[in-house]
């Protein structure tokens, strides 16, 4: 049996009707050195995150230094956001074992995973089944991964990708914006994929303040994805801002239940 440690505590935090943040940190040293990441981990997690996805489109050979810092200064689960196969590492938690839903190119929906597959296994990491669909304008993200990128404004396409997603049987999906992109995933599509599926919704890119992370979990987002943000400000304010977009997130859910 695989363990399901990471998901548990994920579904947990959406079940007590609170939305998941989670703080992307990219582990290319181009972006911060290994013993930086570790400090912005301690700051999110004191800002009061929820757990730590490592990775990035173009990020080989550089993830183990970043996870084990990580894992050092914080006690919150890691989990790998591979961009490539080499986006591994064994010192992570889990892994979101993600299919690109939407490439143009089956390396990226299938052959990289068949790739990665024994790796997953051999590093005992819990695999996370993500069906990830990036929209425009996609970023790095939808360059590398070759995605034919769904149309801003077109959200039954990303909702009927969304319900093929969960009748396959992924655990999640992810909408994708870009890392960096102006303006967040549209809210209609967001609530058009959200009123139809019922596995748990990611939302990621372009989330730079409260109002768009409360803007988006009242959409319908059960976890809201933070880098670049965390990025420019975490080191500057030790987390300050961070913490104000955490905290009105949170409440934004608990909102949602006070009303049901
Ligand atoms: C990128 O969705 C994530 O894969 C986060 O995007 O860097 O814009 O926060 P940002």
């Amino acid at each position: 049996m695989t363990k399901t440690k990471v998901w548990d505590y994920l579904m947990n935090i959406i079940n007590n009707d609170l939305a998941v943040h989670l703080t992307l940190i990219d582990p290319d040293p181009i972006k911060q050195t290994a013993q930086d990441a570790g400090i912005i981990a301690k700051y999110a997690a004191e800002a009061g995150t929820d757990a730590f996805m490592v990775g990035g489109s173009t990020a080989y050979g550089f993830l183990d230094d970043t996870v084990k810092e990580i894992k050092e200064k914080t006690e919150l689960p890691v989990i790998l956001f591979p961009g490539t196969v080499g986006g591994l590492s064994k010192y992570a938690d889990a892994v979101f074992f993600m299919s690109v839903l939407n490439s143009r190119n089956p390396y990226y929906i299938v052959r990289a995973q068949l790739i990665g597959a024994r790796a997953v296994k051999e590093f005992e990491l819990e695999p996370i089944g993500m069906a990830y669909l990036v929209l425009e304008p996609g970023g790095t993200a939808g360059y590398m991964s070759e995605a034919q990128l769904i149309p801003r404004n077109k959200p039954q396409i990303a909702a009927a990708y969304a319900l093929a997603a969960k009748y396959i049987g992924f655990k999640l999906v992810y909408l994708e914006a870009g890392s960096g992109a102006e303006h967040e995933a549209p809210l209609e599509m967001i609530s058009t994929v959200a009123s139809l599926i019922d596995i748990p919704l990611i939302v990621g890119g372009g989330i730079e303040n409260p109002e768009q992370a409360i803007a988006v979990v009242r959409a319908g987002a059960d976890m809201v994805v933070q880098g670049t943000f965390v990025e420019k400000t975490v080191l500057k304010d030790k987390g300050a801002k961070l913490a104000k977009v955490i905290s009105a997130m949170k409440k934004e859910t608990k909102a949602k239940k006070l009303n049901k």
